[in-house]
């Protein structure tokens, strides 16, 4: 039996009008009792009768786009070529910034079973929600974009190819001559920093220090100030799987007086606008993000609008080397 009104205030501890003035914003409800009675209708998968007789009608023709850091303008370029595609037929975007947090990542991924959108790009690979994606992947419609998450090769799927682009670095590295680096990584949980690092390991064929940070750019820098602190940087490159990174381990350079590239030579990947712009403009590999986002949204939609779930399918999207004033042959 599907969750009535008089079930969610039982359980959030208030009326059924309370619930009611919660949902439709009509009154103003005290917001620690506003956010229960959400958190309720959520679990329960509640549906107002009002958004029940459209659903009842077939949809809401209302789309999310799930991502994990809506600060990176990776994830923004990434959105508006999801959100182009939506338009085009119709559909509304809804953006679900989990700042890689897995209770909102759940928060949101109800939604789908709720009905509240007729399906979801899944532009995020936390860990902790796997497996309740896993659960509602047979019977919603959902894509994944940009992040490939184990155990469900059966997805549709739209990514740049990762791998290719860390064997890039690597061999761009190796070319102008070093031979020792420092890799850091993404979290080890997400198949597209692991995917980099072994495509740049593989190609490099010199020694490898790795170190794993979080795609943030505060990570960068903490990993390579902590490295510098602890008694100097013995590496002449440094390959940072996202340019996020990149610029929080240029700064740590900066900030300890070494200079890039005639101390250090520094490479990013996605190739965001900021990349370009950077002191000295960064080398990084271009990963088409508005094109992961356009391809996965317009894959999907094909079936949300025949109400069906996608079989598997790959795209993956080509990625290319971008070399800039970041990168140099080793001074020593
Ligand atoms: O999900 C990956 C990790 O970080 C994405 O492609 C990104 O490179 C964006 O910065």
């Amino acid at each position: 039996r599907p969750a009535s009104i008089k079930d969610v205030a039982a359980a959030a501890g208030v009326s059924p009008t309370t619930v009611s003035h919660v949902l439709s914003g009509n009154r103003p409800v005290n917001e620690e009792t506003a956010a229960r009675v959400r958190g309720v209708v959520n679990r329960l998968g509640y549906v107002p009768a009002s958004l029940a007789r459209s659903l009842q009608a077939g949809s809401t023709s209302v789309i999310g786009l799930l991502i994990p850091d809506i600060s990176n303008t990776f994830f923004a370029e990434l959105a508006k070529g999801a959100e182009d595609a939506a338009h085009d037929l119709g559909y509304g975007l809804i953006l679900c910034n989990t700042e890689f947090d897995a209770d909102r990542e759940d928060r949101y991924l109800g939604m789908i079973r709720s009905r509240f959108i007729d399906g979801m790009v899944y532009a995020s690979g936390s860990a902790p929600s796997r497996r309740r994606l896993e659960a509602l992947m047979g019977k919603f419609p959902i894509a994944l974009a940009d992040e490939e998450v184990e155990g469900l090769e059966g997805a549709l799927i739209a990514t740049a190819d990762h791998e290719a682009g860390g064997r890039l670095v690597g061999e761009h590295l190796r070319e102008l001559g070093h031979r020792r680096a420092l890799m850091l990584t993404g979290p080890r949980a997400l198949r597209s920093g692991v995917a980099r690092a072994h495509g740049f390991v593989q190609a490099f064929r010199g020694d490898v220090v790795e170190r794993e940070g979080d795609f943030k750019e505060a990570s960068g820098h903490r990993l390579v100030a902590g490295l510098l602190e602890e008694g100097g940087l013995d590496r002449t490159a440094v390959f940072a799987a996202n340019d996020l990174m990149a610029f929080g381990a240029l700064t740590a350079l900066r900030e300890a007086g070494l200079s890039v590239p005639g101390d250090v030579s520094v490479v990013g990947f996605d190739d965001i606008r900021a990349a370009s712009l950077a002191h000295p403009p960064l080398t990084t590999v271009h990963q088409p993000a508005y094109d992961v986002g356009r391809t996965a949204t317009a894959q999907l939609l094909q079936y949300v609008t025949r109400g069906e779930v996608p079989p598997a399918s790959r795209h993956t999207l080509p990625v290319s080397l971008k070399v800039r004033g970041s990168t140099a042959p080793p001074a020593r």
